[in-house]
């Protein structure tokens, strides 16, 4: 199957409509080249099995992940994650079924399945996703190309692999019959896990099984196309350690139709799209049970998502217009409950629900031979719902009957007008050095975890801090104020792309201890009655924080084989209303990679190395961690045009270490202590085949 070989991919990137900068002004200079605003992945030349598509933020200057589970990663980019990050899968939006984000956006695409991944550089332009106040990243499935005639043709790909350190396989394949008018495309993976090994002992619970399948129509004639698609998660036992419950079932169904129409001058790409997201956890199902049955719980949620996307695109000689609307509600219900206990009952979110309706323009503009400006405006209307709530402690105990009353007789309508406002300008000196200054003003509207927790519960989209937190009706929109300077020299075989950013942020949401009494007297009296000592409660309030810091990634082309390339990114977040620092913000980190590519051949060895992080949060009582250095390797060899052979080692070395954004750990382990750190993985031998027809 060439058609999906790393060149088509490429091709198709510099094709795709979704890249902003693809398309040039028809001028003789181009100064913006797709590198400079993104960087842009395709998971099947990745030398490493990864059942986890946010771990690849990694590999991006100024990415990272915060891990909670094997399926669970939620991407950080400069300091920011969770909701602050704009994910777009195949065009559409969703908010994840679990209210502790067990299943992030990004979890939507599975590595296995033939997805490209782009991560813009600072700065998204505003017709990428609705809320990008902290990046954006764009992930597509790729399915394969249009035939050139009238006979079908079919291709397809199956690919096998394996790891050591959680004993994990995956089996994935994927089959198309395509024409120049009609292509088919069916593809089905799945993947399990056990738990987890490092030197010391085992990450429990750690093991996980997912299976997905996608069925997608595509029809093309002349300048108009159009596709529909449907995919099938099912994810099923999986642990996050680092979160007071694990995954029972994740099961979804998304739906996806597109519209596209490719003139000379004119360029529409419309998306229709929705998911229904269903998901139980529990606390006892898959890690030691606690030790009072009354303490038994299990979570049922789901979330319903719809959204549509209009975009045009206008080409002129001067540059380009893209202009668009844009929708998406989602709506979430979650209900805890304990099998041993049929009474007892906690309504945690009744029809929480949030809609964006967002107008955006952007300008391209080429200013002169050496000058180009990119200029957005977007217009988000946000409204925000809940239905009333009611719980059995909030029958019985006086404090949990207050906070039910004052949420369900409190105004839970919020509607807020956020306007977002970009300007990039690069200005070329020479053929080798690109200069580039960016500034924005990027809002947030707060999540429907933040504004309607009622009752303390750990549900906050994954901070996974170990505190309990109540929401807040009255929350402000956040407001970023950002600037961001670097440059793009390229030279012989060398190339660099630094930049440095701030970005100070008024109305920041973060949890602090200015909490309604009642939820404070409430945690105290379920520790009397429980004998537990749950750490008294944070809400999300409005403060005021600032981020600063760099990142650069590097590249040296030693010679026709050989490469050296190498990432170093540094990036701090404080309040700046009192002195703290932020929670779970990536320690400084570099890498050093040697790249050897010949005919058949790759392989790769990589050194990482990541530097204490002892600027850590008070207010979330974070626990600061200490650097560490690790050693990974892999190789590729094609025996052939179809098959080709991947082998590898991470964690070569088997250093124990502390990765701090990995969370603490809550589950009963013989070897890590309860809120000890959970330690990265110990040393994984994987090994992949693939073959494609
Ligand atoms: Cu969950």
């Amino acid at each position: 199957m060439k058609n999906l070989t790393p060149m088509f991919a490429v091709a198709l990137a510099a094709g795709s409509i979704s890249s902003v900068l693809a398309q040039k002004p028809k001028l003789e200079e181009i100064i913006v080249t797709e590198n400079q605003s993104k960087r842009v992945f395709y998971l099947e030349d990745q030398l490493a099995v990864l059942p986890d598509t946010a771990k690849l933020l990694k590999k991006v200057p100024g990415g990272n992940v915060n891990g909670n589970g094997p399926l669970s990663g939620i991407p950080q980019y400069r300091g920011m994650y969770g909701p602050r990050v704009g994910v777009v899968i195949n065009g559409a939006v969703l908010a994840p079924a679990g209210p502790n984000w067990m299943d992030p956006p990004l979890s939507y695409a599975a590595p296995a399945q033939l997805v490209k991944l782009e991560v813009y550089r600072g700065i998204a332009p505003v017709s990428v996703a609705q809320e990008s106040i902290g990046g954006a990243i764009v992930s597509d499935t790729l399915h394969g190309d249009f035939g050139s005639s009238d006979k079908f043709d079919a291709s397809g790909t199956v690919s096998v692999s394996g790891q050591t350190v959680n004993d994990a396989s995956l089996l994935n394949g994927m089959m198309s019959l395509a024409n120049q008018h009609h292509h088919f495309m069916i593809a089905a993976m799945s993947e399990d896990g056990d738990d987890a090994e490092y030197d010391g002992g085992q990450i429990l619970p750690s093991s996980f099984e997912r299976k997905r399948a996608e069925l997608n129509y595509r029809f093309q004639s002349g300048a108009h196309s159009l596709s529909l698609g449907y995919t099938r998660n099912d994810t099923g036992i999986a642990g996050t350690p680092a979160l007071p419950m694990d995954i029972d079932y994740i099961d979804g169904d998304l739906f996806n139709a597109r519209y596209q129409y490719q003139g000379n001058d004119w360029q529409i790409d419309s998306h229709l799209f929705g998911s229904s997201l269903e998901h139980g956890m529990t606390n006892y199902h898959l890690r030691t049970v606690p030790l009072s049955r009354a303490m038994w719980r299990q979570n049922t949620t789901s979330a319903d998502n719809a959204g549509l996307k209009l975009k045009g695109r206008r080409k002129d000689p001067l540059g380009e217009w893209s202009f668009g609307i844009d929708y998406i509600a989602d709506a979430h219900d979650a209900f805890i409950d304990n099998p041993n206990n049929a009474a007892f009952f906690v309504e945690g979110f009744n029809d929480a629900s949030r809609e964006v309706l967002g107008i955006f323009a952007e300008r391209q503009q080429q200013l002169s031979s050496s000058l180009q400006t990119e200029l957005g405006v977007r217009v988000n209307q946000v409204d925000m719902s809940a239905d009333t709530v009611d719980a059995t402690p909030a029958r019985m105990m006086p404090p949990a009957r207050a906070l039910r009353d004052q949420f369900n007789n409190g105004d839970r309508n919020s509607s807020d007008t956020n306007v977002d406002l970009t300007a990039k300008i690069w200005l070329r000196q020479n053929s080798d050095m690109v200069y580039y200054a960016g500034v924005a003003q990027k809002t947030r509207t707060s999540s429907f975890q933040e504004r309607y927790l009622w009752l303390p519960l750990q549900a906050t989209s994954g901070l996974a801090d170990g505190y309990t937190y109540i929401g807040n009706l009255e929350l402000q929109p956040e407001q970023s104020a950002e600037i961001e300077l670097g440059f793009d020299y390229s030279s012989g075989g060398f190339s660099i792309s630094p930049r440095v950013f701030y970005r100070d942020i008024s109305n920041f949401i973060q949890g602090t201890p200015e909490v309604n009494p009642s939820a404070t007297m409430f945690v105290q009296m379920m520790n009397r009655g429980n004998g537990t000592n749950i750490p008294l409660p944070l809400q999300f309030n409005n403060v005021n924080a600032e981020f600063y810091g760099m990142d650069v990634d590097w590249r040296f082309q030693i010679s026709e084989q050989w490469a050296l390339s190498g990432l170093a990114n540094y990036v701090r977040g404080k309040r700046t209303d009192q002195a703290d620092d932020l929670y779970r913000i990536a320690p400084a980190n570099l890498s050093f990679a040697l790249d050897y590519t010949a005919e058949r051949w790759t392989a790769n060895a990589e050194i990482i190395a990541y530097a204490d992080q002892n600027k850590v949060s008070s207010f979330n009582n974070e626990q600061a961690t200490n650097g560490y250095e690790l050693l990974n390797f892999g190789a590729s060899f094609r025996v052939n045009e179809n098959f080709r052979v991947t082998a590898g080692a991470q964690n070569l070395l088997d250093e124990s270490y502390e990765d701090h954004l990995n969370g603490y750990n809550r589950a009963v382990n013989p070897a890590i202590s309860l809120g000890g750190r959970i330690p990265g993985y110990g040393r994984n031998f994987f090994l992949k085949a693939d073959y494609n027809w």
